[in-house]
């Protein structure tokens, strides 16, 4: 057989990463204005605190802090989402995570396709939170079996998308030029459509039983509704959107502010109200489509988030109806029980790290020290935080309502259901806690390994 020169995943998903960010610059106006208030945020964060910008070099995170963006699509049926997960492992991306939305009063469940290996991360670690609407929580049969019939009809993949999908399933990879079209291909997935394929008042029938329901099924593919930069100061930015014309919406979720960050704290700005042609000439709008941004920290233990789970609900009721300088000002004196301090994150287990051999360690040959806070005291190793990569499904909640008008209905609670959704899928999701701590059990092991000569 003659080896044809493959594209790698990586360099695929870069490319999609980058058509998808200018397409929405394009569509978004805003989401533009967006990156430039996150770059020069980020800039001055680097400028100011020298330590901070060394860490992330020495440890892959400054090159990819320009390209880093997540992004978020709902779809309809368990053949687009199995499908979508063909498109994504073409991309080097693959489903990690379950998120029951259904226990915050959305009507659906979620994974989120992202790299997995470091050096995919490190090169461009686009994720895509990928959402599927669970028909079989609305009530009305009537209104179920009309949106059921109406997705049937809509074919979300181009027919050349769908061959470039097959063909990189069958001889293992893409060439230069087969990437390309492959990126431009996949592309009209993800594009806005502002002729709905449904007319007035059928949308309006969806939206009243949920807004979300009526974004899924009456429009001919799954648009991109938000692509989120990722910054160094979630404060700062929030505190600057409304003068760059951005309306934020009213708190930062997530944990508080801190000196060693962790997980994801998320704002955005609001929705846009877009004007939509529907069936039978009649105008309307739609809002679906915003801006978000996030700041990133350590990836927790189970332990670390059973506590911040714990210190987050037990935040809610004080938090209700609070400005987010007063909601922040709570949040961080409940937090106050979550230790601040990288060795004691360690110690007591609630934190992700990653070990490294210093420059010491790998000059003093052999050690006999097994202790890894040992060796870190003895200036032999490091350890740093090894950053979340996945998303909280809480803030994930906030940001559905915040752009949802509070669209939130007690009934769908308590319907977690893995197993339908890996169904759907065609594949099981892998564990995120799983990735974290064979990375921090194969570092460990590694500077181990080398110590003992
Ligand atoms: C997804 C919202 C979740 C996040 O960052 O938590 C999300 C959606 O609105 O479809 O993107
Ligand atoms: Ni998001």
């Amino acid at each position: 057989p003659t080896a044809t020169a493959h594209v790698t995943a990586d360099e695929i998903r870069d490319r999609f990463s980058r058509a998808m960010s200018a397409m929405y610059q394009a569509e978004v106006p805003q989401y533009e204005t967006l990156l430039e208030l996150v770059a020069d945020v980020n800039q001055e964060v680097l400028e100011r605190d020298a330590a901070l910008a060394e860490r992330l070099a020495a440890h892959d995170e400054l090159n990819r802090l320009g390209v880093e963006r997540h992004g978020a699509i709902r779809v309809g049926t368990a053949d687009e989402l199995a499908m979508l997960r063909r498109l994504f492992a073409v991309m080097g991306m693959h489903p990690v995570g379950y998120y029951d939305l259904s226990e915050a009063g959305v009507p659906v469940h979620s994974t989120a396709f992202r790299p997995v290996d470091d050096a995919a991360l490190a090169r461009n670690p686009f994720r895509i939170f990928t959402s599927l609407l669970r028909l079989e929580l609305i009530e009305s049969e009537a209104l179920r079996e009309r949106a059921a019939a109406i997705l049937a009809e809509r074919d979300i993949f181009t027919a050349d998308a769908r061959e470039l999908i097959a063909l990189h399933e069958s001889q293992g990879g893409l060439s230069d030029e087969q990437a390309d079209r492959f990126v431009a291909e996949a592309l009209e997935t993800f594009r806005w459509h502002r002729d709905a394929t449904v007319d007035l008042d059928t949308y309006e029938a969806l939206h009243a039983e949920h807004r979300l329901i009526a974004d899924v099924v009456c429009f001919r593919g799954p648009h991109i509704n938000h692509l989120t930069p990722r910054t160094l100061d979630i404060d700062e930015v929030q505190r600057r959107m409304p003068a760059a014309g951005m309306n934020p919406k009213d708190v930062i979720e997530g944990p508080p502010r801190r000196d060693c960050p962790i997980l994801l704290r998320q704002t955005s700005f609001k929705a846009l109200e877009e004007v939509t042609r529907f069936k039978g000439e009649r105008q309307g709008t739609h809002t679906a489509r915003f801006g978000e941004i996030e700041q990133r920290g350590v990836a927790l233990t189970a332990e670390g988030r059973a506590l911040y789970d714990q210190l987050l609900s037990a935040s809610r009721q004080q938090t209700q109806g609070l400005d987010n300088a007063a909601h922040q000002r709570v949040l961080s004196e409940v937090f106050a029980d979550f230790p601040d301090d990288e060795a004691e994150l360690r110690r007591q287990g609630l934190a992700f790290f990653e070990y490294r051999l210093s420059e010491a360690g790998r000059a003093a040959g052999r050690v006999e020290e097994r202790d890894p806070e040992a060796l870190i005291e003895q200036g032999l190793a490091t350890a740093r935080p090894i950053t979340y990569e996945d998303f909280l499904p809480v803030s994930a909640a906030g940001i559905f309502q915040s752009n949802l008008g509070g669209g939130e209905n007690a009934a769908y609670a308590g319907n977690a259901n893995r197993e339908a959704f890996e169904a759907a899928l065609g594949a099981a999701v892998t564990d995120e806690l799983a990735l974290y701590a064979e990375r921090e059990r194969a570092s460990r092991a590694a500077v181990l390994e080398a110590l003992a000569g």
